[in-house]
C-alpha cells in the first residue's frame, strides 16, 4: 500500500496509517472488514469499490446549521491568502486521504479553492490550485472521481443555473462549468457530476417548467459536447434528488433522470450517481433506485451516506445499517459493479463531533460496513438459495407458451385460447419472509 502524504505541516498528528486489523481488533483507528487486497468473487475489495472522500464535507464543512454557526476548528483553514488556505486544505485533503487508504477525491471547483470577486479571478485561483494538485498527485495513487461545480450556493443561482429564466445566468453557469471540466480534465478525473442544485422550482406559478427542461438539456449537450472535444473519455452523471434546496427538483428519482436522459438523446454519456440519502428523500430504497439504473444500464456511481427516517432532510450522515447495505450489494453484485463510478462519500461527521479523529472514525465505520456488507452479500449470492429462489419464481417464462411470450411471439388471442384451457392459476407464494430470514442468515 501507498504510503503517508505530508505536506509542510502534519494535520492529523495522532492518526498513522489505518491499517486492516480484522474483527477482534479493539483498535478504533483499524479497519476491522475493509481489507484493501482481499478477494471478493474474484475481485480485489479496492476496486469493488473506489472509495472517495468528497472534498466538501472532509475538509470545508464546519458543521454550521440554520441555528448556528460552525463548530469544527480545522487547522488548514487558517492562512489568509486564498491560494496558501487552498494549498493548506489540499495538503490536509491528501494527507486524510493516504492515512485512510482512499485512492480517490470528488470535488466541487468552491471546494479546491475560495471563488474571489470575479469570474476572471476565480479562474486564475483555479488554475493555480489544479497545479498545486497536479504537484501533489505525482507519484502516487491518489485520482479524482470526479469533479463538478457548485452551481447553487453563489446567490446569483437562486433562480436556478441551467434552468435559471435569465440567459445571463445560464451563460456565467456555462462558463463556470468549462472551467470545471477543465479542471476535472487537468486533474484526470475519471467522471463529471452534475448534480441539479437549484434546478428546480419554489412555485410552478412563476416557473415554465418545459422550457427550464429544454434548456437544461441544451445545456448537458454542449457541456458534453466541449468535453469530449477535449478528449474527455469518462462518464457524466446525474445525481437525482426529489427535493431541498428547491420545493421540487428536476432530477427527483432516478426513473425521472432516465426519462430526461432519453428524452433529450442523452443515455450514451450519461449515468446515475445514486444518493442514499437522496433515495430515502423521495421516498424510495435505495436497492430500489439502484436497480432502476442498472436496468438501463446507468448504475454509474454512488454517493455513500444515509438519512434520517425519522427527520425528512438530507442528514448526510455515514452509513451503518447492515442490513440495508447488504440489499444493496446484492444489487451491486448481480449487475456487476458500476459504470465508471465507485463509493463516495457525501457524508460529514455531526456537528457536535469536534475532534480531528472524528473524521477517520467516521470513515473507517462507512468502509467497514461497506466491506462487510459485500462479502456477505457475495455469501448470499454464491452460497444460499437466493438466486435459485428467485429464478424459480419466473421459471413458467422459461419454457412452453411462457418462454414465448418473453420473446414476443404470442398474441394477445393466444393468451386467450391459453387461458380457455387452462383456467385459474395455481397460487403460488411469494415467500417474501423466506427471502428476509435468508439475508439474516448470513448477516
Ligand atoms: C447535495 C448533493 C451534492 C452533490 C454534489 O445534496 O449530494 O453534495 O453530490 O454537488
Ligand atoms: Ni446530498
Ligand atoms: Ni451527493
Amino acid at each position: 500500500m501507498s504510503k503517508v502524504i505530508i505536506g509542510e505541516k502534519e494535520y492529523f498528528k495522532g492518526v498513522k496509517k489505518i491499517q486492516f486489523e480484522g474483527r477482534k481488533s479493539d483498535n478504533p483507528l483499524a479497519f476491522k472488514w475493509y481489507d484493501p487486497k482481499r478477494k471478493v468473487g474474484g475481485k480485489s475489495m479496492k476496486s469493488h469499490f473506489k472509495f472517495a472522500m468528497a472534498y466538501w464535507h472532509t475538509l470545508c464543512n464546519t458543521g454550521e446549521d440554520p441555528f448556528g454557526p460552525g463548530t469544527k476548528v480545522y487547522p488548514w483553514a487558517t492562512a489568509t491568502d486564498p491560494v496558501q488556505q487552498a494549498k493548506d486544505k489540499m495538503d490536509a485533503a491528501f494527507e486524510f486521504m493516504s492515512k485512510m487508504g482512499l485512492e480517490y477525491f470528488c470535488f466541487h471547483d468552491v471546494d479546491l479553492i475560495d471563488e474571489g470577486d470575479s469570474f476572471k479571478e476565480f479562474g486564475k485561483r483555479l488554475d493555480k490550485i489544479t497545479d498545486y494538485g497536479l504537484q501533489k498527485m505525482k507519484g502516487n495513487n491518489i485520482k479524482v472521481l470526479w469533479g463538478t461545480a457548485n452551481l447553487f450556493s453563489n446567490p446569483r443561482y437562486m433562480n436556478g443555473a441551467a434552468t435559471n429564466p435569465d440567459f445571463n445566468v445560464v451563460a456565467y453557469a456555462g462558463a463556470q462549468v468549462k472551467n470545471a471540466l477543465d479542471a476535472t480534465i487537468k486533474l484526470g478525473g475519471e467522471n463529471y457530476v452534475f448534480w441539479g442544485g437549484r434546478e428546480g422550482y419554489m412555485s410552478l406559478l412563476n416557473t415554465k417548467m418545459g422550457k427550464e427542461l429544454d434548456n437544461l438539456a441544451q445545456f448537458l449537450h454542449m457541456a458534453k459536447d466541449y468535453a469530449r472535444k477535449r478528449g474527455f473519455k469518462g462518464y457524466f452523471f446525474i445525481e437525482p434528488k426529489p427535493m431541498e434546496p428547491s420545493k421540487h427538483q428536476y432530477d427527483f428519482d432516478a426513473a425521472t433522470c432516465l426519462n430526461f436522459l432519453r428524452q433529450y438523446d442523452l443515455m450514451d454519456d450519461f449515468k446515475l450517481n445514486l444518493e442514499v440519502n437522496h433515495a430515502t428523500l423521495a421516498q424510495h430504497t435505495m436497492q430500489h433506485e439502484m436497480q432502476v439504473a442498472a436496468d438501463a444500464n446507468a448504475l454509474g456511481s454512488l454517493d455513500a451516506n444515509r438519512g434520517d427516517y425519522q427527520n425528512g432532510w438530507d442528514t448526510d450522515q455515514f452509513p451503518v445499517d447492515l442490513y440495508e447495505l447488504t440489499e444493496m450489494m446484492l444489487v451491486f453484485l448481480e449487475v456487476k459493479g458500476f459504470k465508471g463510478g465507485g463509493i463516495n462519500f457525501d457524508a460529514k461527521t455531526r456537528r457536535n463531533s469536534t475532534d480531528l479523529e472524528d473524521i477517520f472514525y467516521a470513515h473507517i465505520g462507512g468502509m467497514d460496513n461497506f466491506a462487510r456488507a459485500l462479502v456477505i452479500a457475495d455469501d448470499i449470492m454464491r452460497n444460499s438459495d437466493y438466486k435459485k429462489l428467485r429464478k424459480a419464481r419466473y421459471s413458467t417464462f422459461d419454457r412452453g407458451q411462457g418462454k414465448q411470450f418473453a420473446q414476443g411471439k404470442l398474441k394477445l388471442t393466444d393468451l386467450y385460447k391459453y387461458t380457455q384451457k387452462n383456467g385459474e392459476p395455481k397460487q403460488t407464494s411469494g415467500r417474501q419472509e423466506l427471502f428476509e430470514n435468508l439475508i439474516n442468515q448470513y448477516i
